[in-house]
C-alpha cells in the first residue's frame, strides 16, 4: 500500500512542493506538487532523487563516539555525555572563546538551523562564529545593512512582473536561483521575454541562463565593480538619474556621483573587456526600460570587490527608480517576520565591532571570515579555538586551503558535527550527532520565505515518523544547548523559554495586536505538537499575517496553517519603503562612509590590473549541490563531473588537450586536474567545480569516493577576501597552468 505526503523540498532555495509517493516508512517516489500555491509543480532532478537521497544507505542513523581514537555508534545520551564533557572540559580551562561554532548551508534549509543557532551560540557565549555567509552572500548583507539598516533586508528581483532583467554572476538556470527564491527560475526567465522583455546577462561564461539572454556579455572575471560604476556614470552624465517614489527617501545620491566621476566607460572598458559604447548601452538600456531589475549573486559577491559589487547593484536600481517597486527589486515580507511598524530612524549598522584575534579581520553580523577559522585554531596564545561545533558544514571541501583545515581539525581538544554523513569535515569529529533524513523532519523555509518573489507560506510535517532511535535535528540542538550552557533538563524547556520571551515582549509592547494581554493565556492557546511548533505557532501568530492570539480571526496560526497543506498565497511583493529602514537618518544612505573608503581600493586596481593573468572560476551543475550530494548514483556522473573547462584558445596556447590532463597551481597549492575543451568559457579563464575532492580517509561515503573529483579550494590559501565582508575570493582568483608531462 503505498499513500502521498505534501513536503516542501529542502535540497535548494527555490523551495519546491513535493508530493512525495511512500511505501511503509520509504520514499519511492517524489513529483512536482500542482497545486503548491508557490511552485505549482516544478520540480528539479535534485528534488526527484527525493527518495534515493532519503534512503542513502551511507546516512547515519545512530550517533558516533570516538573512543581510543575511533568513532563508533553510541547511544544519544552517551553522545551528549561526550559533548558535555567534551565542551565543559574546554571552556573551563580556556574560557568561552577556545570553542567555535561553525554553520554550514542546510542551516538555512532546515527547521533546526533556522530556530537554533543563535541559542547555541548564546549558551557558549563564544564570538568565534564562522558561517558559509563568509563564503557567499555576506557583501549582500553589508550593502543592506548600510544602505537599508538592516543587513537582513535584501531586495529580490520582482520576477513576475519585469520586463528588464541585468543578471550579474548568477546562473539560476543550474543552481535554480539563490537570494531570490523563485520555482521555475527558468520558467520564470521565459515568460520575460515571452512578454517583451529583455534579459541581460554578464558572466565570464556562457551559461545555460546566458543563452536564454537578449544579450550577453563575456564580462572578465572581478571587473564587475567597474562596469557598474561605469553605467552609474552614465546615468548621471546622461542625466538619466531617476528616483522616481522614492526620490524624498534617498540621501547621498550627489555623493555616488562623485565617486562615480572618474569612472568612465573608456577608462574600464579595457579591464572588464567590454567596449565603452555596450556599457552606454547597459546603462541607456536599464534607465529606458519600464519596469528593470538589477540582479547580482555568487559571481559578484564572491570577489575581490564583493562588497563595491553588491552595493552597485542596489545604486543601479535606485537611481533608476527601480527599488521597492513592482518590477523591480522589491523586499518579501516573510509570515514569520516582525509585523510591520510605521517608519521610525533606527540604529543603523555597525561593521567591526569586535575583530579576529590572529589576523584582526573584522567582525561583520557577529560572524568573522570562514577563512579564518584554521589560523584561529593552529595559532596558540590566549583565546585559541580548541573545540568546534560543527553543524551542516563541510568547510575541509568547501572553504579555502583544505588541506590546512584538515591539519587543524585533527589537532582539536574537541569537536562535535551535527552531520547526516561521515565525510571530509565530520571524520574529526569526537561526536557525530546525524539528524533524521528529509522525510523524517519537518519543514518551514524561515530563510527564503523572506527572499522569495511571492509572499507566501507553506508548512509540511514530517512526511515518515521517526524512525526508532532517532531523534529529531529539533531535539539535538535544544539538547546541544543544554550542553553548550551545562544545564541539566527538558530539552523542550529550551522552546518554553523562546516562547515565553516572545510572549513576554508582545504584550508589553503598545503595537502588538498583543499588548495588554496576559503571557500564560497566550502560551496556553498555541497547538503545535513539539517545541518547535509552538515557536512557529507564536512567529506565525505575531508576524505581520498573524491572527494576534484571535484579534484577527482570519489571520495566520499554525491550525490554520496545517488546513492549508499547499500553501497560503499572500500575494505579490508590495512596497516597503520607508517602514523597513533602519539607517539612523531613516533614509535609503546611498553613499555610507566604508563604501567610499573602499573606493580608492578599486582604483589602485585598475592602475595596477595584469589583462593576461589566467584566472579561475567556479561552477555549479544542475544535479550537484556544493559538496554534499555526490553519493546518490543518479546524481553524479554524466556531465556532473569535476573537469577543467579551459577555452579553445588557452588551451592551444599552453598546450593542452580535450580529456588530457593539466597542472593548476594556486597560492594555496597545485593540482592536477582532467581537462575539459570549451569555448563556454571566455578566454583568460579557466572553470572548476567546487565541493569534490572525495578521496580522503575515514569518510563513509561510498559513491562520492568513486567519483572523488579534485577540492578546488586547495588552490587557494585563504589570503583574498573582500575586506569589508570578510568573504573569500572564490571567483576570479589568479592560476597557472600547464600540460601534465
Ligand atoms: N570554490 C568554491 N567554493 C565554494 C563555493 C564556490 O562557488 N566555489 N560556494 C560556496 C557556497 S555559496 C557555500 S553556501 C558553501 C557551502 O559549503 P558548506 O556550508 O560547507 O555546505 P556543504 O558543502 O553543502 O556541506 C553541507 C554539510 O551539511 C550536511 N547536511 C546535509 N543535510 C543536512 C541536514 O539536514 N542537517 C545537518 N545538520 N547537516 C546536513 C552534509 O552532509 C554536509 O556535511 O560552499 C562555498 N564554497
Ligand atoms: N545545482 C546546484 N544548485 C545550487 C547549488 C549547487 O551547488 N548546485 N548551490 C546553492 C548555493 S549554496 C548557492 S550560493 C547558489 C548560487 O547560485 P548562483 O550564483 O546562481 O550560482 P553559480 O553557478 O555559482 O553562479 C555564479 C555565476 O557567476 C559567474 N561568475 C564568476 N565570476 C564572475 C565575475 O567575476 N563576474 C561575473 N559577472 N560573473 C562571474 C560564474 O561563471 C557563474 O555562472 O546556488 C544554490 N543552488
Ligand atoms: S529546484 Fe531546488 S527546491 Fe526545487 S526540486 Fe530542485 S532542488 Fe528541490
Ligand atoms: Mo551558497
Amino acid at each position: 500500500m503505498s499513500r502521498t505526503a505534501l513536503r516542501v523540498c529542502p535540497l535548494c532555495e527555490a523551495t519546491c512542493g513535493l508530493s512525495l509517493t511512500i511505501e511503509g516508512s520509504r520514499v519511492t517516489g517524489a513529483r512536482g506538487d500542482r497545486d503548491d500555491v508557490f511552485s505549482r509543480g516544478f520540480i528539479c532532478p535534485k528534488g526527484a532523487a527525493f527518495g534515493a537521497l532519503d534512503a542513502d544507505p551511507d546516512r547515519l542513523r545512530r550517533p558516533l563516539v570516538r573512543r581510543a581514537g575511533r568513532l563508533a555508534e553510541a547511544t544519544w545520551d552517551e553522545a551528549f555525555a561526550a559533548v558535555r564533557a567534551g565542551l565543559r572540559a574546554v571552556s573551563r580551562e580556556h574560557g568561552p572563546q577556545a570553542t567555535a561554532v561553525v554553520l554550514g548551508n542546510p542551516m538555512v534549509h532546515t527547521v533546526a538551523g533556522g530556530l537554533y543557532p543563535p541559542l547555541l551560540i548564546g549558551a557558549l557565549g563564544t564570538r568565534n562564529v564562522f558561517t558559509a555567509s563568509t563564503l557567499d552572500q555576506m557583501p549582500k548583507h553589508v550593502s543592506s545593512g548600510l544602505l537599508y539598516g538592516d543587513a537582513n533586508a535584501l531586495p529580490v528581483p520582482d520576477l513576475d512582473r519585469t520586463d528588464h532583467l541585468l543578471i550579474i554572476g548568477a546562473n539560476p538556470v543550474d543552481s535554480n536561483g539563490s537570494l531570490c527564491t523563485a520555482p521555475d527560475f527558468p520558467g520564470k526567465l521565459k515568460a520575460i521575454r515571452r512578454r517583451g522583455g529583455r534579459i541581460t546577462v554578464l558572466d565570464p561564461r556562457r551559461t545555460r541562463t546566458a543563452r536564454m539572454a537578449d544579450r550577453y556579455m563575456a564580462v572578465r572575471p572581478g571587473a564587475d565593480a567597474l562596469l557598474l560604476f561605469a553605467m552609474v556614470h552614465v546615468l548621471f552624465a546622461e542625466d538619466l538619474v531617476d528616483l522616481g517614489d522614492l526620490s524624498g527617501h534617498v540621501t547621498g545620491v550627489e555623493d555616488v556621483r562623485g565617486l562615480a566621476a572618474d569612472f568612465t566607460p573608456e577608462a574600464v572598458a579595457e579591464a572588464c573587456d567590454v567596449p565603452a559604447d555596450d556599457i552606454r548601452t547597459l546603462a541607456r538600456e536599464l534607465a529606458a526600460a519600464e519596469r528593470a531589475a538589477v540582479y547580482g549573486r555568487l559571481g559578484s559577491c564572491t570577489v575581490e570587490f564583493g562588497t563595491l559589487t553588491s552595493w552597485l547593484v542596489d545604486v543601479l536600481t535606485i537611481l533608476t527608480g527601480n527599488l521597492d517597486r513592482p518590477g523591480g527589486l522589491m523586499f518579501p515580507l516573510a509570515a514569520t517576520a516582525r509585523a510591520e511598524r510605521p517608519p521610525e530612524p533606527g540604529k543603523g549598522f555597525a561593521l567591526g565591532r569586535w575583530h579576529s584575534r590572529v589576523s584582526g579581520h573584522p567582525e561583520v553580523k557577529s560572524e568573522l571570515p570562514a577563512v579564518a577559522l584554521a589560523e584561529e585554531i593552529e595559532t596558540p596564545g590566549d583565546g585559541q579555538v580548541r573545540a568546534v561545533v560543527v553543524a551542516g558544514a563541510n568547510p575541509v571541501l568547501s572553504a579555502p586551503d583544505g588541506d590546512r583545515l584538515d591539519r587543524a581539525l585533527a589537532g582539536l581538544d574537541f569537536m562535535v558535527s551535527v552531520d547526516p554523513y561521515l565525510n571530509e569535515t565530520s571524520r574529526h569529529a569526537h561526536v557525530v550527532l546525524p539528524p533524521p533524513p528529509p522525510s523524517q523532519s519537518p519543514h518551514f523555509d524561515y530563510a527564503f520565505n523572506a527572499l522569495a518573489v511571492r509572499n507566501q507560506v507553506r508548512y509540511s510535517r514530517p512526511a515518515v515518523p521517526l524512525a526508532e532511535g532517532a531523534l529529531s535535528e529539533a531535539a539535538i540542538f535544544a539538547r546541544l544547548v543544554l550542553c553548550a550552557s551545562d544545564q541539566e533538563g527538558d530539552p523542550e524547556a529550551v522552546d518554553a523559554m523562546v516562547v515565553d520571551a516572545a510572549l513576554g515582549k508582545a504584550v508589553a509592547d503598545p503595537l502588538s495586536p498583543v499588548h495588554g494581554r496576559v503571557p500564560a493565556e497566550l502560551g496556553a492557546r498555541l497547538t503545535g505538537e513539539t517545541g518547535a511548533e509552538r515557536r512557529l505557532d507564536t512567529m506565525l501568530r505575531l508576524g505581520p499575517y498573524g491572527d494576534g492570539f484571535g484579534a484577527d480571526p482570519e489571520g495566520l496560526s499554525l491550525d490554520r496553517l496545517l488546513a492549508h497543506p499547499h500553501g497560503i498565497d499572500l500575494g505579490p511583493l508590495r512596497p516597503r519603503i520607508p517602514a523597513l529602514l533602519k539607517t539612523r537618518s531613516g533614509t535609503v544612505e546611498l553613499c555610507p562612509e566604508p563604501i567610499a573608503a573602499d573606493v580608492p581600493r578599486l582604483r589602485r586596481a585598475l592602475a595596477a590590473r595584469t589583462a593576461d593573468q589566467l584566472v579561475l572560476i567556479g561552477r555549479r551543475h544542475l544535479r550537484s549541490n556544493n559538496s554534499w550530494m555526490h553519493n546518490v548514483p543518479v546524481l553524479v556522473g554524466g556531465s556532473n563531473r569535476c573537469t577543467l573547462q579551459v577555452h579553445p584558445a588557452d588551451a592551444a596556447r599552453l598546450g593542452l588537450t580535450d580529456g588530457g590532463r593539466a597542472r593548476l597551481k594556486g597560492d594555496g597549492g597545485e593540482l592536477e586536474v582532467p581537462v575539459e575543451i570549451t569555448d563556454t568559457v571566455r578566454a583568460g579563464v579557466v572553470s572548476l567545480p567546487h565541493g569534490w575532492g572525495h578521496d580522503r580517509p575515514g569518510t563513509r561515503t561510498a559513491v562520492a569516493a568513486d567519483h572523488a573529483g579534485v577540492n578546488v579550494n586547495q588552490l587557494l590559501d585563504g589570503s583574498r577576501l573582500d575586506p569589508l565582508s570578510g568573504t573569500a575570493v572564490l571567483n576570479g582568483y589568479p592560476v597557472q597552468l600547464a600540460p601534465v608531462t
